[in-house]
């Protein structure tokens, strides 16, 4: 039963075999052995974590970015331990580039404030709830406590033994004779004084505790059997004490009893105990044997690892003993947190990929230390206390600027990344096709296309049609999907919807969706409603109309064919449909 860590005996209950500790074994401060096994432990405790997150409602480059960019960070920097992570539920499209891919789902991360497992020690001393006070008393002392969490047997959390309760207990100590405080082992007792049992068995006592000074015709008459007497080398006070009956005899200063002695106490069924000590330490030492579960408090402060630190912070100081125990879900305790953890914690670590936003990054983020942001929007609204290294360049994708990063440093990424990372290019850019597209993000394709040896352009076709696919959608879906209402000048409501799709026209379905366009129209009693069907690779764009379609042929110098305006090099509905039909209305 000697001092346990945290982290080494959370997984298994509490050994309830002795064994040699430092402090029985009388060094009284930590040894080398002991020392040398925290330092091992700390060596394969885990890295500081930096968490690599793209945006809210995340995309194919938001994800794909960060896990490109841990990838590449990890290999960098082996101090560190990069995790991508996700704001959000994987949209289509992104999760068929990662089943391609053969990549795995990056974890969801709620938000980036300080949990108690941020800044819990793991490593703790950890009593069983029958070691005895001194040396739960001993651990404080050696680690600086002022408590020491308890097991139970089955590694439950017991209580916590803290300074305040052992103080008391020796204040407390009545004028009266002293008793253990619960039932001890003779084992327990002989270890904590560094004895050796003589003769008789290993029972538990519970007796009053006293020392025979007196001449034996004198003896007080309190003392009666079960009780336990210390005594120093006099042949008459040990055989008049085995006379009365104790349970156990504790012959004092290294003092040998006679065989005469010996022998009553075999026939009488005493147990005797020879210690080094003297008489008065002796005494002392044996009501410090005493388990510690009967000085604990059974019902400390208990936190969970993934509590918010705020959340405890206030509990934590407001308990006498300024801490608390974290247990797990089977209440096993797996660390602990002290006033000292509470102040000026490190926040957590955090790289920003594919956005630069507050409202659109992690909840928390403004409490969490920035260290990198990779990004190819405009420079948003996050603001950062020191000075962190950020990247804002135009280019199609987030996904080009960590490949570009790669081949900087010399280094080619895996095949899963390199796939999720083509994905994210391509999807960005609409296959290379959006206004947005640079130089550098064919450069970077180029390469991808090369490491992985497939075609760009055939892989991004499958990854817009097999994700963009609306035959099973029905036609009503289709026109509300992505409806926008907008008021006409003359006060009437018309409402534009658009949908894209890949190579792959909605002809066929021509009839059904002008009769949804004509039913939505009516009962929402629009003027004019509208769908664009938009070919993201042809760029061009189909225009369902139904209701007044006069101003519009107007508007755009083409007949309405079957419900149907052709508006050829059209994509966009916010510059290229929406100002030209309100005007004409
Ligand atoms: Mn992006």
């Amino acid at each position: 039963m000697q001092p346990r860590t945290g982290s080494a005996s959370a997984h298994r209950p509490p050994s309830r075999r002795a064994q040699p500790s430092l402090a029985r074994s009388g060094h009284g401060r930590p040894g080398r052995a002991r020392a040398h096994d925290r330092r091992s432990s700390a060596a394969i405790a885990a890295l500081p974590r930096i968490y690599v997150t793209g945006h809210r409602n995340p995309d194919t480059d938001s994800i794909a970015a960060a896990i490109g960019y841990s990838e590449l960070m990890a290999r960098l920097d082996s101090e560190h331990d990069y995790k991508p992570v996700r704001l959000g539920d994987l949209n289509t499209q992104t999760r068929w580039v990662l089943d391609r891919a053969h990549a795995r789902e990056p974890d969801f991360l709620p938000h980036i404030m300080l949990r108690v497992r941020d800044v819990m020690r793991r490593e703790f001393p950890l009593a069983a709830d029958d070691e005895p006070v001194r040396e739960v008393g001993w651990m404080m002392a050696r680690q600086d406590l002022d408590l020491v969490p308890i097991a139970a047997a089955n590694g439950e959390l017991a209580g916590v033994m803290t300074e305040r309760a052992l103080a008391r207990r020796y204040i407390r100590e009545s004028r009266e004779a002293s008793r253990l405080d619960a039932p001890a082992k003779v084992s327990a007792i002989a270890e904590v004084l560094e004895g050796e049992i003589l003769t008789g068995e290993d029972r538990e006592v519970n007796g009053r505790v006293w020392v025979l000074a007196m001449e034996v015709d004198a003896l007080p008459e309190e003392i009666e059997a079960g009780d336990i007497v210390v005594v120093g080398n006099r042949d008459d006070a040990q055989l008049a004490s085995i006379e009365i009956g104790v349970s156990l005899l504790v012959i004092s200063n290294r003092c040998a009893p006679s065989d005469a002695v010996l022998s009553a106490a075999r026939e009488r069924g005493t147990t005797v105990v020879r210690s080094p000590l003297d008489t008065y330490v002796t005494a002392r030492m044996i009501t410090l044997s005493a388990p510690c579960c009967a000085l604990m408090d059974p019902e400390p402060l208990t936190v969970r690892p993934d509590d918010l630190l705020s959340d405890v912070a206030d509990e934590v100081k407001e308990v006498h003993y300024r801490a608390a125990v974290a247990v797990d879900a089977a209440r096993k305790p797996i660390g602990l947190i002290t006033r000292t953890d509470l102040v000026g914690p490190r926040p957590r670590q955090v790289i920003l990929v594919d956005h630069a936003e507050q409202a659109q990054s992690v909840p928390g983020v403004e409490q969490a230390e920035i260290l990198e942001i990779l990004d190819h929007h405009h420079i948003g609204s996050i603001e950062t206390k020191v000075p962190v290294r950020a990247t804002f360049d135009p280019v199609g994708s987030t996904a080009t600027l960590v490949i570009e990063r790669f081949r900087h440093n010399g280094m080619e990424p895996s095949r899963p990344t390199a796939t999720v990372l083509l994905g994210a290019i391509l999807s960005d850019t609409v296959i290379l096709n959006s206004p947005t597209t640079t130089e550098r993000d064919h450069a970077a394709t180029e390469y991808l296309e090369r490491v992985l040896k497939i075609d760009a352009t055939q892989f991004g076709r499958e990854m817009f049609e097999s994700t963009s696919d609306l035959s099973r959608v029905d036609a009503e879906a289709i026109v509300s999907r992505d409806a926008k209402e907008y008021e006409a000048s003359d006060g009437r409501t018309l409402c534009i919807a658009q949908v894209e799709t890949v190579g792959q026209a909605l002809d066929e379905r021509r009839d059904e969706l002008l009769d949804a366009l004509e039913s939505v129209r009516e009962r929402r009693e629009y003027v004019l409603n509208a769908l664009m069907v938009t070919d993201i690779l042809a760029k061009d764009t189909d225009l369902y109309v139904s209701g007044e379609i006069g101003p519009l042929e107007h508007a755009f110098g083409e007949p309405v064919k079957d419900g149907v305006l052709p508006l050829p090099g059209v994509m966009s509905r916010k510059k290229q449909v929406a100002p030209k039909v309100l005007a004409a209305f």
